[in-house]
């Protein structure tokens, strides 16, 4: 079947800060939690050169725009621009500007998030439950409103707080490196989310003519079978991996449902305070806010957990089979036979893509929708510059495809962009998963366009693309389906 993708709907592709610029010691940029993290002996890999966008980004935006992209997402480093004393530093502010200028000058429309994972180091014990990390994030968001406000008509308070969350205080794989904290993992999001919501409020106050929007990882969270106990475990995984940002971020508020279901989740004799004033603020943002982006690459297959023991074994190189993950009184996630996964253990599941939007739609209010992130992770050695990524053009074929039927299905879908634009320092798994559109010889770093890049070059020129399947046949009941 031929698809036609919409001639207004925006193609694009992504990239963070400290997963592409390297330069890190440069032009007064102080370290962040990362840094630290990654200079822990046997951690093998570190952000210090990565992919060194911060010396290559006219190259790299010129050839998104000569690909056809018309847009990029890309965060802004918090320590290349306030320092840990409250001070601007003025020539993290400039090379922020070079980039958006590129990006003007290439007829790209950057989609600027303030912030992906990094925080300052100062915050390295306690990440963002430390005192202080609002207010600081705040006076930080008001210098970039003020300073790029006039040329940035798209803003992301922040970029996928889930998986910041979970990974820093659950799995323990980002810093602060806690394991099974699930309490502190609940308030720690909600805190993050307070936060995210005094921003959206703090630009609409400076009414710079621009959108706000959010990322989240919305990953598809489905019973492995039909079971009461299943079903159960999908509940108690959906609660933490979606229901409870998109409740306090498209709703405003968290619903009695959501609230029972975090009780479920919180150790015993733990508590998730909230008060008045945090949540007038949320409702008010969530009212106020412009669009939601979306990050999907994987959905989750959940069973009853098998004993009080939690059990998280990361696969961090790409050795098929090798991950668990156990959360004891919440869930067990496996993989489904008939589902096929990554050399990561990622399941490709593009159906969990279109039933997310779609829960979106039926049980949130209306909202443009970006897909903010989508893409495969490969191992992948090219010969003379050339490199075959059949497998990625498949995937993103696919996502479209999702995409695609729900907007046909009434979702406002506005674009999507691919993670990532360039390959990248990927956080738990140094530089041999590959992302990108383009390859980055870090050696050297020169780069060059994979398949990948051209294939979507001739998509965005001619708006056609084959599809191999109509996706939207419902089979599987999501976590949501129960409620
Ligand atoms: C998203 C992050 C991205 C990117 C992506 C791929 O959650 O927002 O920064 O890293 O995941 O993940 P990974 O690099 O772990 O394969």
């Amino acid at each position: 079947m031929i698809r036609k993708v919409p001639q207004d709907f925006l193609l694009g592709a992504a990239l963070s800060a400290y997963q592409m610029e390297g330069a890190a010691g440069t032009d007064g940029r102080e370290p962040s939690v990362w840094d630290a993290w990654l200079a822990r002996p046997g951690s093998g890999y570190d952000g210090r050169a990565a992919s060194d966008f911060y010396h290559h980004f006219e190259e790299d935006i010129a050839a998104a725009a000569a690909h056809g992209l018309r847009a990029l997402t890309l965060s802004l480093s918090w320590s290349r621009i306030l320092r840990a004393n409250g001070t601007v530093n003025p020539d993290g502010l400039a090379f922020y500007d070079r980039v958006i200028d590129a990006c003007r000058a290439h007829g790209v429309e950057p989609f600027v998030a303030l912030y992906h994972f990094d925080l300052p180091d100062a915050y390295a014990r306690e990440g963002w439950l430390a005192p202080g990390t609002t207010e600081a994030y705040l006076r930080y968001a008001r210098v970039v409103f003020q300073h790029f406000g006039d040329r940035v008509r798209h803003f992301l308070t922040m970029k996928d707080p889930v998986t910041e969350i979970t990974q820093g205080y659950i799995t323990g794989l980002f810093p602060p490196g806690q394991h099974f904290a699930l309490g502190r993992a609940v308030r720690a999001l909600y805190k993050m989310l307070v936060a995210h919501a005094q921003a959206v409020l703090l630009y609409k106050s400076l009414s710079l003519g621009g959108s706000i929007g959010i990322a989240h990882r919305a990953e598809g969270v489905y019973p492995l079978r039909e079971t009461k106990a299943d079903l159960q475990a999908a509940r108690r995984d959906d609660v933490l991996t979606n229901r409870m940002l998109l409740d306090i971020v498209l709703a405003g508020r968290m619903s009695l449902r959501t609230r029972s279901l975090i009780g479920e989740i919180l150790p015993d004799g733990e508590s998730f305070a909230t008060n008045d004033e945090e949540l007038e603020v949320l409702g008010r943002a969530a009212a106020a806010l412009d669009f939601f982006g979306v990050n999907y690459y994987a959905s989750h297959f959940c069973t009853k957990p098998t004993d009080g023991t939690s059990r998280i074994t990361h696969n961090g190189v790409g050795e098929r089979g090798t991950s668990a993950y156990e959360i004891a009184g919440i869930s067990r996630r496996l993989s489904r036979e008939d589902v096929p996964t990554t050399d990561w253990d990622w399941n490709i599941f593009p159906r969990g893509l279109y039933e997310m939007l779609l829960r979106l739609h039926e049980e949130y209010r209306a909202i443009p929708i970006y897909v903010t992130e989508t893409g495969l992770g490969l191992h992948e050695h090219p010969t003379d510059s050339v490199l075959e990524d059949d497998d990625r053009i498949d995937y993103l074929r696919q996502h479209l495809a999702a995409v695609l039927d729900a907007m046909e299905d009434g979702v406002d879908v506005r674009g999507l962009f691919v993670w990532s634009l360039i390959d990248g320092l990927s956080w738990t798994n140094g530089y041999d998963k590959r992302y990108g559109l383009f390859y980055v010889d870090y050696a050297t770093g020169s780069r060059f366009p994979k398949k990948s890049a051209d294939w979507l070059r001739d998509l965005a020129e001619r708006r056609l693309m084959l599809t191999l399947n109509a996706i939207h046949t419902r089979t599987t009941k999501s976590a949501s389906d129960e409620n």
